[in-house]
């Protein structure tokens, strides 16, 4: 499955799942010993590739009746270079956002599809670097081919605009796959609304379409009320309808007044959990079975979002999320880098692209009300600060509906305060130091106000502390599972009772895999702060936290 509904009913698209053949290359390029594969997984998975790092050519036989083709990859990790009877017709960089290949006049019959898939760390790669996290190797979230015609919706954007009552803002994209565009029309339908648009006017080969159209008496989306509405657009060529996308959307608004963050006008308090997509011996190609299953988790804990912490995530999950009203930070790809790091040639544009393939591709999801940006990377320099406003700058170019932040843990050196809609801190008090918890956010915060996040709202993005499965003790020493559900206890009430404060999103959900770079400080080679382990086995954390976030509500009278 690709995504949790139906994106089309006249376009012919199908899945290219099952076996696969997966050939490892190695460093000087031959290519030995074939295996069976099924996509997507990650190569870690394969028996014998648990700890590879390096490159594989998938190879896959497909047939199609002939006429336009379009290969659509939600994931490739991380840098794919693309083959169609055996001519290169894509290069993507980026695990965590989909792409796609067009093939015109494909004829009829069987074609092969190869995919060599690259996770090595190299100075061509700025954003998947040694980190704690794995920067898993394959096919990793699913593959589609379609065959379309001269003409093909691009996407469907839909911004819900509450004014008197709620307007739809609508832009649609629409491709040229030939040279006569004439006689292309579409029409869009939303609750019993439709617009038509007759004689499509291309620049590019790129048609756009935009309305606004008022939509009294529909349902609020909200964590409460997840109403979800189904969008289509249906493309016509001379009256004869040759191509349709469904998009899913939700009337809601999120805004800052001040200190707070508004959903709906209401002030929000964000309970919530940072993710990594990492499940057991699956890593990150989590099946929509196991990702629902973690919202299951997620619920049960009393939280109330998920902070795709440090990257864009599977689309499967932000449907889900969509449907079960739990709100998502969404997260442009960056993790602690070095200002040298934020010097590598490749990393503005490789940002560049992550951010924008991010919103284009998950615009219309009501739950994601921020985009994130830079997770603990340099925000220090002059340098730095032109890196966060170019891009909280593409950001609000993309999507002027959401709101911006970035997670720091530069505290007093930080340059970017004034920047974001939100600021957010990364703290550890009890963890990396026996600080107490209360007196480190006002001191932090205290600084913050001065430097140009004064009357913003401030999350804590990240707090939290290890606890490795099943080490139990009545020392409660650091790692013991007592201590963690202790510290889990203590910055949950202590931060919770602080007024103003819009939210604590706690490190972490569930323990992930990292780098053997990280070895020296997490046991097992796994980030050991989930209230779950990497099975989704509990800690004795995970009761507290449920517990403690309980006591909590989502929305504060401030
Ligand atoms: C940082 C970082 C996380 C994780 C965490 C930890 O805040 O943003 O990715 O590494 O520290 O576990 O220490």
């Amino acid at each position: 499955m690709v995504r949790m509904f139906d994106v089309t009913s006249l376009r012919k698209q199908r899945e290219v799942g099952g076996a696969w053949d997966m050939i490892p290359i190695d460093d000087f390029g031959k290519e030995s010993g074939a295996f069976t594969v099924v996509v997507p997984s990650c190569w870690e998975s394969v028996r014998g590739f648990e700890n590879y790092r390096g490159r594989a050519r998938y190879t896959k036989k497909l047939t199609v009746a002939g006429g336009n083709v379009r290969l659509v990859f939600k994931g490739v990790s991380h840098t794919a270079d693309v083959f169609w009877d055996g001519k290169k017709i894509a290069h993507h960089y980026n695990a965590y956002t989909p792409f796609d290949a067009v093939i015109k006049n494909c004829k009829a019959g069987e074609h092969i599809l190869e995919v060599i898939a690259d996770n090595r760390y190299s100075p061509d790669s700025a954003l998947h670097v040694p980190n704690d996290y794995h920067s898993y190797g394959g096919i990793t979230r699913p593959v589609l081919i379609e065959e379309i015609g001269d003409a093909y919706i691009e996407y469907l954007h839909i911004t819900p605009i509450k004014k008197d009552v709620w307007h739809a803002r609508i832009k649609a994209s629409v491709l040229l796959l030939d040279e006569d565009s004439r006689g292309y029309g579409a029409s869009i339908e939303l609750c019993g609304r439709k617009i038509t648009t007759e004689n499509l006017c291309f620049g590019n080969g790129i048609a756009i379409i935009t309305a606004e159209v008022e939509m009294d008496g529909v349902e609020e989306w909200s964590p409460e009320n997840p109403k979800l509405y189904t969008a289509n657009i249906t493309l016509f060529k001379n009256g004869t309808a040759i191509d349709d996308l469904n998009e899913r959307i939700g009337f809601r608004e999120v805004a800052v007044n001040g200190d707070r963050i508004l959903l709906n006008g209401r002030t929000l308090f964000i309970k919530g959990f940072n993710r990594h997509e990492d499940l057991g011996n699956i890593g990150c190609a989590i099946p929509e079975t196991m990702m629902n299953t973690d919202l299951d988790h997620i619920t049960y804990l009393n939280a109330n979002l998920v902070r795709t912490s440090h990257y864009p995530n599977d689309e499967r999950f932000l449907d889900l999320c969509d449907e079960r009203g739990i709100l998502v930070w969404e997260e442009a790809h960056a993790r602690q880098l070095k200002a040298e790091q934020m010097l590598n040639p490749n990393f503005r544009k490789q940002t560049e692209d992550c951010i924008y393939e991010m919103i284009t591709n998950h615009y219309n999801h009501p739950s994601i009300i921020l985009w994130g940006i830079m997770n603990e990377c340099d925000s220090t320099t002059e340098y730095a600060k032109e890196c966060y406003w170019e891009q909280y700058s593409q950001i609000k170019s993309l999507d002027s509906s959401r709101l911006t932040t970035s997670a720091t843990n530069k505290y007093y050196k930080d340059l970017c305060y004034s920047m974001p809609d939100v600021v957010s801190i990364n703290i550890y008090p009890r963890w990396y130091s026996n600080q107490e918890p209360i007196g480190v956010l006002e001191k932090i915060w205290n600084h913050i106000k001065e430097n140009g996040g004064a009357n913003k709202p401030l999350i804590i993005s990240e707090c939290g502390a290890g606890g490795i499965a099943g080490y139990r003790s009545l020392t409660r020493v650091k790692w013991t599972e007592e201590r963690q559900s202790d510290i889990l206890e203590e910055l949950i009430s202590k931060f919770g009772s602080v007024e103003d404060l819009s939210g604590i999103i706690l490190w972490m959900f569930s323990d992930c895999r990292v780098d053997e770079e990280f070895f020296h400080e997490r046991p097992k080679t796994q980030n050991n702060k989930g209230v779950v382990d990497i099975f989704r086995n509990t800690k004795l954390g995970y009761e507290t936290v449920r517990n403690e976030f309980g006591k909590l509500d989502t929305y504060r009278n401030r």
